[in-house]
């Protein structure tokens, strides 16, 4: 929970939480840009990082740096411990039952790969992966090229014009053929939240494992994955407050332990000869070669960071952001937002009929705002809503209200130029 200066708070925030103190703990925050300060409304890309996580970094490069599980000497202890307490502060993170069913990943992006890549490797031609409308290109892309090497079937989920997941017609999909369901937790494009507990529920039923995207959802809301029961679980650091080259893959210990290595190497194996060569247990078999060590630890730390401010108080705090931005937005003639306006994570979404996305974003980054343009990696689903690309704001535990007032008033610059 954040301390408060009763005198620095927003009357708009909540009582105990005051998004001006975090922002302090972010030093690129304070930066200006064309002359403006700074509004970062970025976070779905890649969010800033906390002068804490800076700081770990540095003092393990200053300090403990040494490759990990290799030397026995105390630098290569310490860094390896460094290494394995993040690991392990990652599974008290997500509530995974051991922090041997965290696998360290250079991302999501791989972490889809690997499972597509190996846990892919068990399934057989006809065997059917169900993905829906809202997937990331990386919970897309590797699923293909899995099909074109194997013959599996893909099935897509389709979704509603507003961009909602469509349960039933989920269900109408599954069969005794389903072996894998790969599902968005939070749509990067949009912000729709899915019923992953549900979902989960229907493929469990029908004999397939679900691999849950959680890109979106770890930075902003309390994610468990023993309660959800999915059996993979992968995220990126980078938007979590930690650094970039580093990721999570976690997945049910037997179903690891039952998959062939992704790539191979040295860390990964028990011995090697040209005849022959063992691997390791999971999850070391799946991080072959020498791993992100101080990103590890720079992750470890994020974690402390976001659990030191509460999941809990970030959610209320950016779902409060999305409605005052909702509200604001809406009521700008000629401004659309997309999304459903039910469960909705920390993003907005919107085209104007008198400019480009493209357009949108360049006049606000002139005021200092930071926001993407584009389809987000998201073509299908852009395609689905007859879209080419929309703007996106995306929130986080440092924005305020002044930051939508900011964004607003950029909204104005952009219908002075283009109106
Ligand atoms: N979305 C966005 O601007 P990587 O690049 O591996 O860290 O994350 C890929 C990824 C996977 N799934 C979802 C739901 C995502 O949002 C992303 C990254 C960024 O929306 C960059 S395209």
């Amino acid at each position: 929970m954040v301390s408060l200066v009763a005198s620095q708070r927003d009357p708009r925030s909540d009582d105990h939480f005051d998004a001006e103190i975090v922002r302090k703990d972010f030093p690129i925050l304070s930066r200006r840009v064309h002359g403006r300060p700074l509004v970062y409304l970025d976070n779905a890309a890649s969010c800033q990082k906390p002068r804490c996580v800076i700081d770990a970094m540095t003092l393990a490069y200053e300090t403990a740096y040494a490759n990990v599980h290799r030397g026995v000497h105390a630098l290569s202890e310490e860094a390896t411990a460094g290494f394995e307490n993040a690991r392990r502060k990652v599974a008290t993170f997500i509530n995974a039952e051991s922090a041997d069913e965290i696998v360290f990943v250079r991302g999501a992006t791989e972490a889809i790969n690997l499972v597509a890549s190996s846990y892919g490797r068990m399934l057989r031609a006809g065997d059917e992966v169900v993905l829906s409308y809202l997937e990331h290109h990386s919970n897309i892309v590797p699923w293909q090229m899995l099909r074109d090497a194997t013959g599996i079937v893909l099935k897509v989920v389709p979704v509603d014009d507003d961009g909602g997941f469509l349960f039933d017609e989920y269900e109408r999909l599954l069969s005794d053929r389903t072996k894998v369901v790969a599902i968005t937790h939070v749509s990067n494009a949009l912000g729709t939240v899915t019923r992953i507990g549900g979902i989960v529920e229907r493929a469990h039923a029908h004999g397939a494992v679900v691999l849950v995207d959680g890109c979106q959802a770890v930075p902003h809301m309390v994610v468990d994955v023993q309660s959800l029961n999915a059996d993979f679980y992968v995220f990126s650091s980078h938007k979590l407050y930690g650094p970039t080259g580093i990721g999570v893959l976690y997945g049910k210990k037997d179903i690891l332990q039952s998959m062939p290595p992704y790539q191979g190497g040295g860390e990964m194996i028990h011995a090697v000869s040209f005849e022959r060569t063992t691997y390791k247990d999971s999850p070391h078999r799946f991080e072959a070669g020498t791993p992100a060590i101080v990103e590890a630890v720079g992750l470890g730390t994020a974690i402390d960071y976001v659990r030191s401010i509460g999941l809990g108080d970030i959610n209320a705090h950016e779902k409060r952001l999305l409605d005052y931005a909702t509200e604001r937005l809406g009521a700008i003639p000629g401004l659309r937002i997309f999304g459903p306006a039910g469960e909705k994570a920390a993003i907005i979404s919107f085209t104007m009929d008198f400019a480009h996305p493209h357009d949108v974003a360049t006049i606000l980054d002139r005021t200092g705002v930071a926001i993407r343009a584009g389809h987000h990696c998201a073509q299908p689903l852009m395609n689905r809503l007859g879209l080419s690309a929309t703007a996106r704001a995306s929130f986080a535990a440092y924005n305020s209200f002044a930051d939508v007032d900011a964004l607003v008033d950029g909204i104005g610059m952009v219908r002075e130029v283009f109106g």
